[in-house]
């Protein structure tokens, strides 16, 4: 196995046996302003407080897209929050109400985000790629009250089956009847509300995120998650004055909110945020344009910049790259020496989930990285692999991926659902993360997939029965079964196996007519990209989709 040793050099984590040994949370409350005052927002660490000790005019937003260009410093920023707080406020939205933010990245979706936690009111973010019956599930689940998107994506919003949603704040010109132009209140706003102080305990957002079954499941975060943000935006993307990070993340996941934004911010650091599809050109001009210098992105873009070539990287100086970190996949061999050779340095793992709220298991520059291994626990974290009674096993047994409960940034509860959140815990005093893995001798673990059938393509998360649930009601369908199947650039793709009703015969029409079906009523990263076509999908004895068959399947194990 390769090892490529520490890094020499100042790192903010400097030795990690000590701080294992040595740190607590506790120690990390003590920076929050609220350990002196007792007054709790996240909005006032991001933002407020860097204007209060005269940090306004630093930048904390770079802003691309196609023709728009725009920069934000901490003072506008602040400016913009509380001018849609106000905006908020006017239509009558509360603390603890929850607003659904449903938009392509651009100011005005982090300007809402901030403007909402700054009123005690609760995000639920929404990848723009989903459509009308991913909308309405989560929506209608958390009873959401206003809804900020734009005249584009506004036509998904299945406005009739969302009873408790009243407002939706439209971004951009052509404003559709019914709906709120929100730069029209924005430009109305005279006055504009203070800081609404909360508990550490008070939800900040509500994440829906694919389980292996049933509807997708909102994972409450709580503005506590801060403390978990800022240790690791320091210790593990080693964020210093003078860095400018890019987090390439969307904002409708986990990564894109925990550190596409919060928690450089945290710290005070600029963020470069790019719209628009992905493209490897681009990325590249994005990386030297802004000098970005720490950069955190996934396997799948990392593999499509290395299929540019390397006379693409040829043309850009990225001189200021120093400190490059990965997540969402596993971060293969291939990858890791592109970078080596390419970009004259190593990736950094580091692997946590929605429900973890922060980073867990990582990378450290001041420790050697284990070639294929996702690393080590943060400090003050506890890590372990258990069988399924929860009985943790020696090193070298593959088991569940575990974490000892009661970590500051992690999920306070599964929204209307308090016994999906026991089932996480089903085994005190740990967490279930529903991946495989195991530990070697010196402790660093690793990643062997997930246990529960959720699938994980280009590292966005799907879920499976919502795949099959949608593929069933068309009529052609008579029962799906639908798995992750191994992929060389997307990490795996979306698959589905099928059992026809009477009267279809299986095209390449009708599969690409189950495609749009899924694309157009789901999402388009939940699309299979292959089908096959079967007598009967496998059932358990509760009769759910057998997926452990499934998977045997996807892998062309006990081929029948
Ligand atoms: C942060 C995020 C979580 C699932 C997780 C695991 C996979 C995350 C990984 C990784 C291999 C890594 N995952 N980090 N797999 N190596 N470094 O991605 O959250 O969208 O909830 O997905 O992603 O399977 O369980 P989320």
């Amino acid at each position: 196995m390769q090892v490529i040793p520490a890094l020499p050099g100042e790192h903010n984590l400097k030795n990690y046996a000590r701080a294992r040994e040595e740190f607590d949370f506790q120690s990390v409350e003590r920076e929050f302003s609220w350990h002196a005052t007792g007054r709790v927002n996240i909005v006032y660490e991001a933002v407020d407080r860097h204007v209060e000790e005269g940090g306004g005019r630093q930048v904390a937003l770079y802003f691309e897209s196609g023709e728009r260009q725009e920069e934000y410093t901490f003072g506008r920023l602040q400016g913009e929050a509380a001018r849609f707080a106000a905006v908020l406020q006017k239509y009558g939205l509360q603390k603890g109400d929850r607003l659904g933010i449903f938009m392509p990245r651009s100011p005005e979706l982090y300007i809402s985000f901030l403007g909402a936690a700054r009123l005690g009111v609760v995000v639920v973010p929404l990848f723009e790629a989903f459509m009308a019956e991913a909308l309405k599930d989560r929506l209608g689940d958390c009873g959401a009250v206003a809804v900020v998107t734009t005249s584009e994506l506004y036509p998904r919003l299945p406005l009739a089956q969302l009873p408790a949603l009243k407002y939706v704040f439209v971004v951009g010109e052509n404003v559709p009847a019914g709906a709120v132009g929100w730069h029209k209140e924005m430009s109305l706003v005279t006055e504009t509300p203070p800081m609404e102080w909360v508990g550490r305990e008070h939800p900040l957002f509500i994440l829906y995120a694919s389980g292996a079954d049933g509807k997708a499941r909102g994972l409450v975060h709580v503005h506590n998650i801060m403390v978990g943000l800022l240790i690791t935006a320091r210790w593990v993307h080693d964020l210093r004055p003078g860095d400018v990070y890019w987090c390439t993340a969307d904002p409708g996941w986990i990564t894109g909110i925990a550190y596409g934004f919060l928690a450089p911010w945290l710290l005070g650091i600029p963020v470069v945020v790019r719209g628009g599809r992905f493209n490897a050109e681009d990325w590249c001009a994005t990386l030297a344009k802004y000098r970005v210098s720490v950069w955190y992105s996934a396997p799948t873009a990392f593999r499509m910049i290395m299929s540019g070539g390397d006379e693409l990287l040829s043309r850009y100086d990225l001189s200021h790259l120093r400190h490059i970190l990965s997540v969402g996949e596993p971060l293969t061999e291939e990858v890791m020496e592109w970078s080596l050779a390419r970009l004259g340095q190593p990736i950094y793992d580091t692997w946590w989930m929605s429900e973890t709220g922060m980073n867990m298991i990582c990378n450290y520059r001041c420790m050697p990285i284990k070639l294929g291994s996702i690393g080590l626990p943060f400090p003050g974290i506890e890590a372990a692999v258990v069988d399924d009674e929860g009985r943790e096993l020696p090193p070298g047994k593959i088991g569940n991926l575990a974490i000892r409960a009661g970590w500051p940034a992690q999920f306070r509860a599964v929204w209307n659902d308090p016994a999906r959140y026991e089932e996480y815990f089903r085994h005190q005093p740990w967490f279930i993360s529903g991946d495989a893995a195991y530990r070697d001798e010196d402790g660093y673990f690793y990643f062997q997939g997930r246990l529960d059938g959720v699938i994980n393509t280009s590292g966005e998360r799907v879920g499976p029965a919502e795949v099959e649930s949608k593929l069933e009601e068309h009529p052609a369908v008579a029962r799906a079964g639908v798995a992750g199947k191994p992929d060389k650039l997307r990490g795996e793709i979306v698959k589905a196996f099928i059992v026809l009703n009477p009267g279809y015969t299986w095209s390449d029409a009708l599969a690409a007519e189950l495609r749009e079906f899924v694309k157009t009523g789901l999402a388009a990263h939940a699309a299979p990209r292959e089908f096959e076509v079967k007598e009967s999908i496998p059932l358990t004895g509760d009769g759910r989709v057998d997926r452990r068959v499934l998977r045997e399947w996807v892998l062309g194990l006990n081929d029948a």
